[in-house]
């Protein structure tokens, strides 16, 4: 255990480090049981630092077998070196070098983090803290440091070695079956994008010229025989680097590019200098094996790791605390990206459910934190969507206001000044703040301050005098650790519709010419009046247009006005937001009422027949509207005592009701939108395949039997996954023999395909009946099932725990204890894995009493147990507390 393990650390409590190590030279000789690690370090005083200070290099369970200072060997006596520490009371005060010998056993290393074995690869994975799990460091990323690392291993066993950087020289070592490569990175960096990888893989190579002249070598490197699968992810790297020259003047600044695939991953990717690493969920694709939703991942996370080589790389963070400082704003630079490949509206929307699906309920629960912590016990539990995607949104709203103009000038501003430094979110913000002239104090709350604001908006026409009058007021309530919030700024994006459907051009003694001209209005008080003048009928409100700030929006708007904003509003988003509001409205009445099932309003049956109508108009938007609020979406709206089973119920009648009402109108986009032709994995065409799979689910839902036979058609006849399952998804909410025939037949189609089975898994662990907890265990125990395997876990227990609303929150709690039970057998591998499971519990205390009852008894078994791992005792503190 070491002796730091469940400290908090504070941001308050920042040091610049006393040591500074300005070269690594590495040499690592692969063996499964026994890698050797030789390190030479070239240590200099900090001139920032406190002279004379003990050095304190990490570790974490390490085997040090020598260790030498300036060439002199040092005897490795207990207290000096631990496999969590060494410490040298007095270094020298002039520069010096450490040679530092430890071995490791990355076929033991579980935890994927460190140097592991992926398949019959070795590879690492060392953000945020695994380096000290291959050396000894100052395992912090403000220390930057050039590398170069010697790799050796098998020829046979590891044909492939790639690290940082460029290669400079490779060869064999004489009398044995041994090889290396020497790879060399000129530019200074932190621990945590050190990488290594050792293998027998396939690949695809490319090259790519940057704008001014300069050839890069491509490669993505995948396992044997899945070369064809990784086209779209090389289409995907070439278009990225394009489009950050265009966009943001970046250029890419290594002879080699390289990626590869590998099959055990904590996460989606990680962006180590010149060879990021890749789960492969995120770069192998066909269209037999992979969804349009699949080829959009990887086309977004393709991209992100790339921007990381500005956003991250050279410019990192000085702390852990500035993770935002390269997630959220790596994560605003792939969502423009994509926008610009793809639908902007439709990218849009997409982003909008991801941060309310998965950020809003941290946001308002006891894992809420800012999007800059102040303190953390476990950095690897703070990769979360407060940091990556609120973190996006606050760069979203800086650009929104401070102008577009203005932003350019700052990201310019911030690559000139920073490049070549760890920087802060201070640093980053004084770039916008000179290049706008305007004062961002009270804009920085945004990093400062947790929980989701909620905006409430009130609109009062007076026809006699021409004007609408709209009071704005903002609020947010505590989180923990954070009880008095000050007035956050709010860019809130407005538009008057009139009654034909018409924009109101705005006019207005109480806004600025800036407002009135872009529509962009500034909250930063707790209440702000508008009053805008000739407008010559009752208009509607459209707010918050293009989700303009992160905040929950409540707005009296009743039926006629929700059906004029879907007809008319110039705002894609927000006919998109008429109908989420208008069915959330219904579903909550619905479930308060006790009546899940009481009949539907039939002017929302009518709208849904209107988005049909014009389906043609944009598919892939239809698609998305036609898509009812989710379950976890009608729960953060009831926000406690919630009961999942009445829930389910009212939307599963919507849907039905729609399905049946609508049949002919469904039955006609269904037969319309056929696939025809070779799949391509476009949006234009993905919009087409998710409308008509939206259909298929609507009239499963309405009429059972004509659904099963539809599906069964599609699923049989599919030339591509999308279809398949899509096919597969409206089977699987469809109890009986043909449901368990597909699943077989799913199966023994792509046995050998693990990313498919993932997606087997998951349709089975997400069917929203009772019967689905034996089924899921039974899956445990399925010979394709593995705990030691991420992705696998997610897709049965992560899917179940995340995705199944109703079996997850059992009344009898069953759900909860599964889940629980996994996590602490999880805990002993695998620390991190077990960390993300757990937060599943993050809602608990919004249950009806009778669960949270449950929920806490399955939290304090957990506790109970005497060996909890510091990522698993984190978040499980935090949950209870
Ligand atoms: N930076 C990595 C995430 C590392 C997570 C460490 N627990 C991937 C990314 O955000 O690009
Ligand atoms: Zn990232």
């Amino acid at each position: 255990m070491r002796p730091e393990t469940g400290h908090l650390i504070r941001l308050s409590d920042y040091l610049p480090p006393d040591y500074l190590i300005d070269t690594v030279d590495l040499d690592i000789k692969l063996d499964r049981h026994a890698t050797h690690v030789r390190a030479l370090l070239a240590i200099r005083p900090n001139p920032k630092g406190r002279a004379g200070a003990p050095l304190r290099l990490d570790g974490d369970e390490l085997k040090a077998t020598r260790i030498a200072l300036n060439g002199i060997d040092l005897q490795p006596t207990a207290g000096f070196v631990t496999p969590d520490q060494l410490v040298i009371e007095k270094p020298p005060q002039e520069p010096f070098t450490l040679q530092v010998e430890t071995v490791l056993d990355p076929a033991a290393n579980t935890k994927f983090t460190g140097l592991y074995r992926s398949g019959s690869a070795y590879c690492t994975q060392c953000e945020a803290e695994g380096f000290r799990r291959i050396t000894y460091f100052l395992d912090r990323p403000d220390v930057l440091s050039v590398y170069t690392t010697r790799i050796e291993a098998d020829k046979a066993e590891a044909p492939v070695l790639l690290g940082n950087g460029n290669r400079q020289v490779s060869g064999d070592v004489p009398g044995t079956s041994r090889h290396f490569a020497v790879w060399h990175d000129p530019h200074p960096k932190p621990s945590y994008l050190f990488a290594l990888v050792g293998g027998d893989l396939g690949h695809v190579r490319d090259s790519y010229t940057t704008k001014s002249g300069t050839p890069v070598e491509l490669g993505i490197y995948v396992e044997k025989g899945k070369e064809a699968r990784a086209a779209y992810a090389m289409d995907a790297l070439k278009r990225s680097m394009r489009w950050d020259e265009d966009m943001f003047g970046r250029e890419y600044d290594l002879d080699v590019f390289n990626i590869v695939a590998v099959s055990d991953f904590n996460m989606g990717a990680m962006e180590n200098k010149g060879l990021n690493v890749f789960n492969d969920k995120y770069v192998l694709a066909s269209s037999e094996t992979a969804t349009d939703a699949d080829y959009a991942g990887i086309e977004t996370v393709i991209a992100h790791e790339y921007f990381h080589n500005w956003t991250g790389n050279r410019i990192t963070c000085r702390d852990w605390f500035q993770l935002c400082l390269k997630e959220g704003l790596t994560v605003f630079r792939d969502q423009e990206f994509s926008s610009d490949e793809r639908s902007r509206t439709v990218k849009r929307i997409a982003d909008v459910r991801t941060l309310r699906a998965a950020q809003f309920p941290e946001d308002s629960g006891p894992l809420a934190h800012n999007v800059r912590p102040d303190t953390y016990r476990e950095i690897n539990n703070f990769y979360t969507a407060t940091v990556y995607n609120k973190g996006a949104e606050v760069i979203r709203m800086l650009k929104r206001f401070i102008g577009d103009k203005a932003f350019a000038d700052g990201m310019a501003l911030y690559f000139e000044r920073f490049d070549g430094t760890a920087a802060t979110v201070e640093n980053f913000l004084s770039c916008f703040a000179d290049a706008s002239q305007r004062d961002l104090t009270q804009f920085k709350r945004w990093y400062e301050q947790a929980g989701t604001p909620l905006v409430s908006a009130t609109s009062a026409y007076d026809a006699a005098a021409q004007t609408l009058t709209v009071d704005l007021k903002q609020s947010t309530a505590p989180t923990p650790g954070q009880s008095e919030k000050k007035p956050f700024v709010i860019p809130l994006s407005l538009g008057l519709i009139d009654h034909n459907g018409g924009a109101i051009a705005l006019a207005s003694e109480d806004a600025e010419a800036a407002e009135l001209q872009s529509g962009t209005f500034i909250l930063k008080s707790p209440e702000r009046r508008i009053t805008f003048r000739n407008v010559a009928s009752k208009p509607v409100v459209s707010l918050l247009r293009n989700f303009s700030a992160p905040v929950r929006l409540q707005m009296a708007a009743g039926p006629e006005e929700l059906l004029a904003l879907l007809a008319h509003d110039s705002d894609g988003f927000n006919r998109w937001q008429a109908v989420q509001t208008y069915a959330t409205d219904l579903l909550v009445q619905a479930v308060r009422s006790g009546e899940p099932t009481a009949p539907i309003d039939p002017r929302f049956i009518a709208a849904m027949d209107s988005v049909l109508v014009r389906a043609h108009e944009d598919p892939a938007l239809a698609a998305q509207i036609l898509a009812l609020p989710s379950e976890t979406d009608i729960a953060r709206e009831i926000a406690k005592d919630i009961d999942p089973d009445a829930i389910f119920a009212a939307r599963d009648h919507l849907q039905c009701t729609i399905g049946l009402a609508l049949q002919p109108a469904l039955t006609k986009i269904y037969a319309q939108y056929t696939e025809t032709g070779a799949y391509s994995p476009d949006a234009l065409s993905a919009g087409r395949r998710a409308l008509r799979n939206s259909a298929l689910a609507y009239l499963a839902a309405g009429d059972k039997a004509l659904g099963l036979e539809l599906a069964k058609a599609q699923f049989d006849g599919a030339t591509n996954m999308t279809n398949r399952l899509g096919a597969a998804a409206a089977l699987a909410t469809l109890p009986g023999a043909a449901r368990e025939t597909m699943l077989k037949d799913f199966y023994a189609r792509f046995a050998d395909d693990a990313l498919v089975i993932d997606k087997w898994f998951t349709l089975q662990a997400t069917i929203p009946e009772a019967e689905t907890l034996e089924r899921v265990k039974g899956l445990m125990a399925h010979e394709a099932f593995s705990l030691a395997n991420p992705n696998r876990t997610r897709a049965l227990i992560g899917a179940f725990a995340t995705g199944n609303q109703t079996q997850f929150h059992r009344a009898d709690g069953a759900g909860y204890e599964l889940v629980i039970d996994v996590v602490a057998r999880l805990d002993a591998t695998n620390p991190q894995v077990a960390a993300r499971m757990l937060s599943a519990f993050r809602t608990w205390r919004t249950m009806d009493a009778p669960r949270q009852t449950k929920a806490e008894a399955a939290l304090l078994r957990l506790k109970a147990k005497d060996k909890l791992s510091n990522d698993v005792a984190d978040i499980l503190t935090r949950t209870l507390a």
